[in-house]
Parts: structure tokens; sequence; C-alpha cells
């Protein structure tokens, strides 16, 4: 490592933290030393009904694997998020509201959201739903997103946010799957001006026979656009509130009750319900946000996630809510309506932090310094970047244009699974080196392992593993526990496996190189290749599919997928096109392939295999390191494949 590409922690950032290096150092040690110790004394940042006793009984051998924490303890989330705050800060903004349009924003305080969420509960309740329900969430990202989903803390209701930008088959799947109760949807979305007929797509979800479990659809009035409308079914959500009462106790809850269901996509199969109960992920997702954004009172905090993905969860709502915190909540896209709006948000709002991800960084960043143009900026002190490894340019950009040389940035490295961040520099303790997620977070315990699982000393490159337990980490698949321990557990025995590749500094930092599962990372999200392959192979003509990923300058990654057709079907530009728009309509616009390859068979081994390792080499034009293919059933495929690819390119 160079000395330039060192960026160690700046005086006026070491003079105001609330860990420095040596703290970091002494609290590290206790933490892996004696968790049981550590996690005690910072489980005391929530408020308990009932105090736990136990802490830590977590076992990662695969025959049993089981993961509790604090569990005989009862507390309630929503009363952690907003009851406790309401005398020292009910006044104070819970969360700042910034519309699509640019002229649209709200201010709502602690003591409105904790009105908001005591009224939309007691409407919950009056759906019959109750403790254990599960509900699903298709909403835009507007406050009564925010308000759903404390309400069913409040009542013990556990919540299934899925993404509004998936379809309604997708959407359709995941009620299945949970055996959801209720949809909360809002009529449309609005982002980056268009709108999204969220309503229109949930009807057609519930034209699904199996989604029959769904009693109602409470629908939320945004853009006022036409939408149908079932009585027997269908109730708007102004009308619940209008007559719902505002006292509302929350519900006990014992501390692995589940707080939500939140579904990600794996190297196989259907996407896979992640479980993460009560207790635990609160007190990390709280300490967390603390520590790694060094957040201090009354500072404005923009993450610029979805709250239908995990970082939306932990770091939009809970986390900060939990702390206290100001939230800034956006509902559209970073470039509308030009590159300037998140500079133009930032100044508006005196943002102090600002956490997004590398995508979006690159989006500004190839407009040069227009993003930036006519900032202010002054206010912001940190910034921050998830879901995909940053490249160390659009580090320097993000630190030199963004930050003006001033503000340090977290690497965050973690994972729907893992709740909350796990490998990430900490402000005022952690000189940083671009490209790098640095350091374990508190009571985490990284391992790189080899393909045979040996556990590797030192500077190492390999699998990234996790030793043992912390109180975020998700619990289990959503009643298929046997998917969840041989999904991550069976890898590498006694360990938790990320399907993360990561390389070891002569520092101890760790470098996360990207997936080494079938799983593909397009703008920070994940898509696995197996749901692709899928919806392909479900349209009539197609025979088979193999999705690989391309690199791709903007989104990181771009998804480029063999087709082989069934007999008789011929191949077109046309077909081409249509073959996107059915990857659309079956999962959502973000997996649509950039590019459609039709082939006249893939390659495969003697066992039927499809060697994607020669298909991603393909797809990006490196024809001389395919490697071995004399182990395939027939290597004379592939010089078809390679000459389809040069005729596309
Ligand atoms: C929080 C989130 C998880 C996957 C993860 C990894 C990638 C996330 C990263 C990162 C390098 C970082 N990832 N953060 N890779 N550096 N700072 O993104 O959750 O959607 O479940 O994705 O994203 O590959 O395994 P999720």
């Amino acid at each position: 490592m160079s000395a330039e590409s060192l960026y160690p922690v700046q005086p006026e950032v070491a003079a105001h933290t609330l860990t420095d290096e040596a703290t970091y150092k002494a609290l590290y040690q206790q933490s892996v030393v004696n968790p049981d110790g550590f996690w005690r004394e910072q489980a005391e940042r929530i408020d308990w009904i009932k105090p736990f006793t136990r802490v830590k009984q977590t076992s990662f051998d695969d025959h049993h694997v089981d993961i509790k924490w604090f569990a005989d303890g009862t507390l309630n989330v929503s009363a952690n998020c907003l009851d406790r705050h309401l005398e020292e800060r009910g006044d104070q903004a819970a969360i700042i509201w910034e519309g699509d349009d640019p002229s649209e924003h709200k201010v709502i305080t602690y003591r409105d959201l904790h009105e908001q969420v005591s009224k939309f509960a007691n409407a919950l309740r009056g759906q019959d739903v109750h403790r254990g329900d599960v509900v699903t969430i298709y909403m835009p990202m507007i406050p009564e997103a925010a308000v759903a989903m404390l309400a069913c803390a409040r009542v013990g209701a556990i919540h299934s946010v899925v993404f509004g930008g998936f379809s309604p088959e997708a959407l359709a799947g995941r009620i299945i799957d949970c055996n959801s109760k209720l949809v909360i949807t809002a009529d449309e979305a609005l982002r980056g001006g268009k709108r999204i007929p969220l309503k229109a797509n949930v009807d057609q979800a519930l034209t699904h026979p199996e989604t029959r479990s769904i009693q109602n659809v409470i629908v939320v009035k945004r853009t006022g656009g036409e939408i149908n409308w079932y009585p027997h079914r269908d109730l708007a959500y102004d009308d619940l509130m209008r007559v719902a009462g505002s006292v509302c106790a929350p519900k006990e809850m014992g501390a692995e009750e589940p707080l939500f269901i939140l579904y990600t996509s794996g190297s196989t199969g259907k996407p896979k319900g992640v479980l993460h109960t009560t207790a635990g992920y609160l007190v990390f997702v709280a300490l967390t946000h603390e520590k790694v954004f060094d957040y201090r009172p009354g500072e404005v905090f923009w993450c610029t996630a979805d709250v239908g993905w995990v970082t939306g969860h932990s770091y939009i709502l809970y986390g900060p809510l939990a702390n206290g915190a100001t939230t800034l909540m956006y509902e559209g896209v970073p470039n509308y309506p030009d590159v300037t709006r998140v500079a133009k948000i930032i100044d508006k709002h005196k943002v102090n932090i600002l956490y997004t991800a590398p995508t979006a960084i690159r989006a500004m960043m190839a407009q040069g310094k227009a993003a930036v143009e006519g900032a202010d900026g002054s206010s912001l002190r940190l910034l921050g970047s998830v879901g995909e490894p940053i490249n160390p340019q659009a580090w320097h950009w993000y630190y030199e244009t963004v930050g003006q040389s001033r503000c340090p940035i977290v690497d965050t490295w973690w994972q729907t699974e893992t709740g909350g961040i796990l490998i990430s520099p900490l402000p005022g303790a952690t000189a940083l080196k671009p490209g790098s997620a640095t350091r374990p977070f508190f009571g985490v315990v990284p391992g790189i392992v080899d393909n045979q699982g040996n556990l590797l000393e030192g500077v190492a490159e390999g699998n990234l593993v996790i030793l043992d337990s912390w109180p975020g980490q998700m619990r289990s698949i959503y009643r298929d526990h046997d998917r969840f321990v041989d999904t991550y557990f069976k890898a590498y025995r006694g360990m938790y496996f990320t399907g993360d590749g990561a390389r070891r500094d002569e520092d101890g930092y760790y470098w996360i190189t990207g997936r080494v599962d079938d799983v593909l990372n397009i703008s920070g999200h994940r898509m696995g290749t197996a749901e692709i392959e899928s919806a392909m192979v479900a349209h009539p003509k197609v025979a088979e599919a193999a999705a690989v990923g391309v690199p791709h300058d903007l989104k990181g990654q771009g998804i480029y997928v063999y087709v082989s057709l069934n007999t008789g079907e011929h191949s077109s530009e046309e077909l081409s096109q249509e073959l996107k728009q059915w990857v659309r309509h079956e999962i959502g616009p973000i997996a649509v392939p950039e590019v459609i390859q039709f082939a006249a068979s893939l390659p495969k081994t003697r066992s039927g295999k499809i060697m994607r390792r020669i298909l991603r080499k393909i797809a990006t034009g490196d024809y001389e390191s395919l490697g071995d293919i004399s182990t395939l059933a027939d290597p004379s495929v592939v010089q078809d494949l390679i000459e389809t690819h040069r005729d596309l390119h």
C-alpha cells in the first residue's frame, strides 16, 4: 500500500469523535474476548419492559444452528423509536421528507410521528392484525411507509417490505411465501417525475389464486391518480386514520419474536425471506448508527436507500429513530430533475451525514463538477458508502468533490443477512484506504478461508466468513430453517459464510472483492442469476438460459444472458426486446438484461453443469483465457459462442 493512498484521521475529526483509535482498540478487544459483558452493557441503550438475564446463546454448529440474544427480555421497537424520545425531543424533527418534486417537503416531529403511528397501529388492530401476523408493505418513499412499518412493530405484526420497483409477479411470490394477511400500498409512486402504478400492481398480484391469505389492502393516496377500487377488500388509509384513536399501548414483545422479513436474492432458487427479530437487531442498528457515523444529537442524517432494502430498514428507520436522530427520507432519484439534486437537498436541509451507494456516486461523477455546481455543502461532516465495492476513482471523487476533502468516508460492508454494518472504518479511529471497508465493528470476528475451509492467517485472500454471532444477525429463513443452515453454515462448518470474497492486507484491513457465488450486484441491488434464468425459461420460446455479470461503468455490473431457443424458434432483434420486456414483467426493471446473446447451445460439463466461467469470459470479449475447455461435453460450442459475441459487438 503506497503512502499517498492512506488518509489518516484528520485532527478536527479526532478532536470531536466519540471513538478514537485507542477506544476502538480497547472496546474491540473487550467485545470479542467477553461478548456477554460488552453486549450486556450496550443493550442498556434501549428501553426494556422486562430486563433480560441471558445475553448470548448462539451456536454455529451446522447440526443445530441456533441464534438467540437477550432472549428472556421483553420490549417494543416502536416505543424505543418514538415514545421514549417524546419528553426530551418531542418537537424535534424525526423525519424530514423531501418529495420527488423539489417544491415539496415536510417535517415530521417525534410527537407527530408518535401520533400517526399510534393511530395507524389502532387501525391495524381494527383490521384484526395482531402479534405474529405478516403485513406486506409495497410503498413509495413517503412518511406513511415509515408509519406503516413502525405501526406493525407497535402491534407485534411482522412486516415484509417489498421494493416498489418489483413487478406484480415478484410481489405475488413474496406475498405467497409468507402467507401475508394484509397489503399496505399507495395509489401511485412518484420517482424522477414518473408515476409507478403501485395499486394496479397490487391488484394484478392479487389475481394470483394463491394470494388468498390477503384479507385487505390499505391504500395511501399519494398522487390522486385513477385506480380501481374493490370495496370488499380495499380500505383508504385516510378513512382509517380519521376515526382511529391516538392512544395505543405498544405490545410487549419477546426479544426473539420476529420484527420483519425481507426477501433477498441468493445463488439458488427463489428469493429467501430473511428473518430478523426484535432486541438484538435494534441494539445492533442503534449502536452501529451511532458509532460508524459518529452521530451526535441534533444532526441531520441522510441515507439515500429505499425502505424496500435492508439499508433503508436499518439506517433510514430503525437505527436513527432508536437514537432519536433526524432522518431524511427522499422520495425521488438522485439525478432528478438534474444532477445537482443531491447537492441541493444537502444544502436545503443542512445535511450533516450523507450515506449513499457507489452507483449513485458514479452517476454524479460522470457529470464532473456539474453535480456540485452552485452548491455550498458546508453542512456535511461525514460521508458513507454501501452496497458494493467502491472503486478508488469514485472514492476520490466523492471525497474531494462532495466532501471537499474535509469529510471522512465510511465504506460500510454488510448484508441483508447481517442486519447492520459489520466491517467499516470509524471516522475518528480509522485511517482510510480508498476501496477498503477497513476493520471489523465491535463484536464482529471476520475470517478468510480457502476453498477447503482452512482459516488463513495474516495477509490473505479467499472467502469471507464470520466466526461468531453478533446481535443483528438474521435468525432464520422464514419458515425454512434447513435452507438457512444449508445456505450459510454448510460451506464452511461452524462459520457463517457471507458469499463474498475478501483480501486482508498487512494492516489487517479488509478489501471486499465481490461475490464468489452466482449473485450479481446491479447498482448495489442483489440479483440471483438463478432468478433471471428461471424467469427467462418461463418464456414459451426459451429452452435454456444462463445469466452472468459483466462490468458496467455506472451500475457496477450489468446482466448478460445467453439464451437458447426451443426447436423451430428463431432469434431476432424483436425477440431479444420481447425477452427483455418479459424479464421486466416477471421480476422488475432492475433485472432487465443489458445484452441477450442467442446461442445454439450452452457450454456444459459432461454432468450437465453450465460452465459459467467460460460464459463470463466470452461476455467480456476475453477469448484468450478461457482455460481448459476439454472437460466440456461438446467443446465446439465455445467457438460458436465466440463468433456470435463478435458479431454482437
Ligand atoms: C447492505 C447491503 C449485500 C452484498 C454483500 C456484498 C455487497 C455491500 C459493500 C459490499 C463491498 C461494501 N456489499 N456493501 N461490497 N463493499 N461496502 O447492500 O445488503 O443488498 O444484502 O447486499 O452487497 O457483496 O454481500 P444487500
